[in-house]
C-alpha cells in the first residue's frame, strides 16, 4: 500500500477503503504522521484544487472529509501519549460562520498527544463564546482556526472582544488555517500563527515555557 493510494481512496471519498488503508499501514508499522501528512492530507489537498475548479461539489467533498475524518480517528491512539505531564489548557475553536474542522481538529489531537489539555469548543464559534470559555477554563492559549476569508474577520472581532472585557493580557492568541497569514495574525494583533498542526504545538510550546 503507496501513500498515493491512500490519498486517493480519500479523494474518491470512499469511507471504507480509507479506513482499511489506514488500518494496513498502522498495522504496518507506518509512521503515524506520514499516513497523516502523506496520505490523508495529500488527498484532501487535490480535493481542495478540484473543488475550486468547479469539478468537485459540496456532498463530494463531505463524503471525502468524512473519510479523511474517520481514518483520522484511527490514527490518534497511535499518537497520543497519555504519560505526559499536562502543559496547560488551550482553548481551541473554529471562528463564527466556519464549519471547517478538519484542520482543528488536527491541531486538538497533535497539542493532546504533546501532553496540552485542550478545550475544543468546535466549530461556528461566537466572539462571546471564545471569551466566555476564557473566563470559566483560565487557558494559557486560545486558538483559532478559520478556513474561509469571509470568517476571517471573526478572528480580530473575537481579539477586539477579549480587550473588551480585560482579558487580552490574560491569554496568548494563536490562529490558523488555510487563508490566515502571519502578516494578518500581526495586523489582527494575534500573538501567533501556525501553518500547520506541528507549528502550532511548537507555538505553543513556547507560549507555555
Ligand atoms: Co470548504 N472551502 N466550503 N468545505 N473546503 C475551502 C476552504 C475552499 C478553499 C475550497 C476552494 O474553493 N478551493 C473554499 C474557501 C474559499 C475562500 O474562502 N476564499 C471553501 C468554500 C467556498 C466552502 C463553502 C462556502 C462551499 C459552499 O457551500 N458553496 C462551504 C462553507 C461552509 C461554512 O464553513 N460555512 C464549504 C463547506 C465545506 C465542507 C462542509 C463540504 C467541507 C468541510 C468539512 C469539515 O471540515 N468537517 C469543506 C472542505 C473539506 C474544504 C477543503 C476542500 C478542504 C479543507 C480541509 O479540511 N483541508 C478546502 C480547500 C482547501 O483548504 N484547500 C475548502 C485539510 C486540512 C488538514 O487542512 O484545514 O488547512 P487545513 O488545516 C491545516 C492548517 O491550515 C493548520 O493546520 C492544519 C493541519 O495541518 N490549521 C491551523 C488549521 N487551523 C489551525 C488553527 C491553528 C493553527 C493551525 O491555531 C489555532
Amino acid at each position: 500500500m503507496e501513500f498515493s493510494e491512500l490519498s486517493d481512496y480519500v479523494l474518491k471519498g470512499n469511507v471504507e477503503k480509507t479506513a482499511e488503508g489506514t488500518k494496513w499501514m498502522l498495522e504496518h508499522g507506518v509512521d503515524p504522521l506520514r499516513i497523516i501528512n502523506e496520505g490523508l492530507i495529500a488527498g484532501m489537498n487535490t480535493v481542495g484544487v478540484l473543488f475550486k475548479k468547479g469539478d468537485m461539489f459540496v456532498p463530494e467533498v463531505m463524503r471525502c472529509a468524512k473519510a479523511m475524518s474517520g481514518a483520522v480517528a484511527l490514527v490518534k491512539p497511535h499518537i497520543a501519549d497519555a504519560d505526559i505531564p499536562s502543559r496547560g489548557t488551550v482553548l481551541m475553536g473554529t471562528v463564527r460562520g466556519d464549519l471547517h474542522d478538519i484542520g482543528k481538529n488536527l491541531v486538538v489531537m497533535m497539542l493532546e498527544s504533546q501532553g496540552f489539555q485542550v478545550i475544543d469548543l468546535g466549530v461556528n464559534i461566537t466572539p462571546e463564546q471564545f471569551v466566555d470559555a476564557v473566563v470559566k477554563h483560565q487557558p494559557k492559549v486560545m486558538g483559532m482556526s478559520a478556513l474561509l476569508t469571509t470568517t476571517m474577520p471573526g478572528m480580530s472581532e473575537t481579539i477586539k472582544a477579549l480587550e473588551k472585557a480585560g482579558l487580552r493580557d490574560k491569554v496568548k492568541v494563536m490562529i490558523g488555517g488555510a487563508p490566515v497569514t502571519l502578516a494578518f495574525a500581526n495586523q489582527i494583533g494575534a500573538d501567533g500563527y501556525a501553518s500547520d498542526a506541528g507549528s502550532a504545538v511548537e507555538l505553543c510550546g513556547r507560549f507555555v515555557a
